[in-house]
């Protein structure tokens, strides 16, 4: 049995981490031949989140440095699993459509799969500014490391543990999404596919303009320091829109 570690880093999120963990489809897994282990890395949280998780039986890491990309770095050295999925705790990723992500991983043997939420994003799950944001850091990515990508800055990713003896992160921030994606798809095989993304529950913890200024300056760091190659080309597809969208109709995307 191959095992999959879900990593979830979680910053006062007593809001969606029920939700979150409730909508990892376990038994279908297992069915699929996977034993899957559930990580909550906490930046210590002062609500009740930690017991929330505990109750849904995750495991828990409390990391107290705080940043996202330093919380999935000290839950990817925790993390068994042969496969890794990654998504927040706030309910906005779609949870149920791990098996579908992972089969996707295996069956067309890639390293990274990589999600985009525009294609299919419910009303109200982005801000205009954050949307604005996002689309300024995805014309950096394409112009600086030609990372053809739709969502750059997309949560859930399902990779294979064997990336990360190939790809090193240096962001521990906000930018560790963008840095991973850009150092994988320049050493790895790896593919975007479209996903549905819900409006959060509970507070927002990321800054449009703090952290996406990070994003930028994370960018110029890795160009400077040019252990990313720019410029080197057609790295990336459009995201693949070919998932069985049937399988996730809205129903099965609201919060309990
Ligand atoms: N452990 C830990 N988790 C964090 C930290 N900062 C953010 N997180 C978690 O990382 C995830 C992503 O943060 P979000 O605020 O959801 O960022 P976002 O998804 O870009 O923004 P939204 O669209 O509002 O959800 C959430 O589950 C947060 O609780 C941190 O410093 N430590
Ligand atoms: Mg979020």
């Amino acid at each position: 049995m191959k095992t999959v570690s879900v990593i979830i880093p979680a910053m006062n999120e007593a809001e969606g981490i029920g939700c979150t963990l409730e909508a990892l489809p376990i038994e279908q897994l297992s069915k699929s031949g996977y034993s899957t282990e559930v990580l909550v890395v906490d930046g210590c949280s002062i609500d009740n989140t930690l017991d929330i998780a505990r109750s849904k039986g995750a495991k828990i890491i409390v990391e107290r440095r705080r940043g996202y990309g330093r919380a999935y770095k000290t839950g990817f050295q925790s993390a068994a699993g042969d496969f890794i999925v990654t998504m927040d705790a706030d309910g906005s990723y779609p949870a149920q459509q791990v098996p579908q992500l992972l089969d996707y991983l295996v069956k067309n043997d890639l390293d990274l799969v990589t999600t985009c939420r525009l294609s299919h994003m419910q009303p109200g799950a982005m801000s205009v500014s954050h949307r604005f944001g996002n689309e300024i850091l995805n014309l950096f990515s394409r112009i600086f490391f030609r990372l053809n990508l739709r969502d750059t800055q997309s949560g859930m990713w399902v990779f294979k543990r064997s990336l990360l003896g190939i790809v090193g992160v240096r962001s521990d921030g906000m930018a560790f999404s963008q840095e991973f994606k850009i150092r994988s798809f320049q050493k790895a095989s790896c593919r975007e596919v479209a996903i549905p993304y819900m409006a959060r529950l509970g507070t927002q913890k990321i800054s449009t303009f703090h952290d996406g200024y990070g994003n930028f300056k994370n960018m110029c760091s890795l160009l400077q320091n040019r252990d990313t190659p720019a410029l080197i080309p057609a790295l990336g597809t459009q995201p693949d829109v070919s998932l069985n969208m049937a399988v996730f109709q809205p129903k099965t995307l609201q919060k309990t």
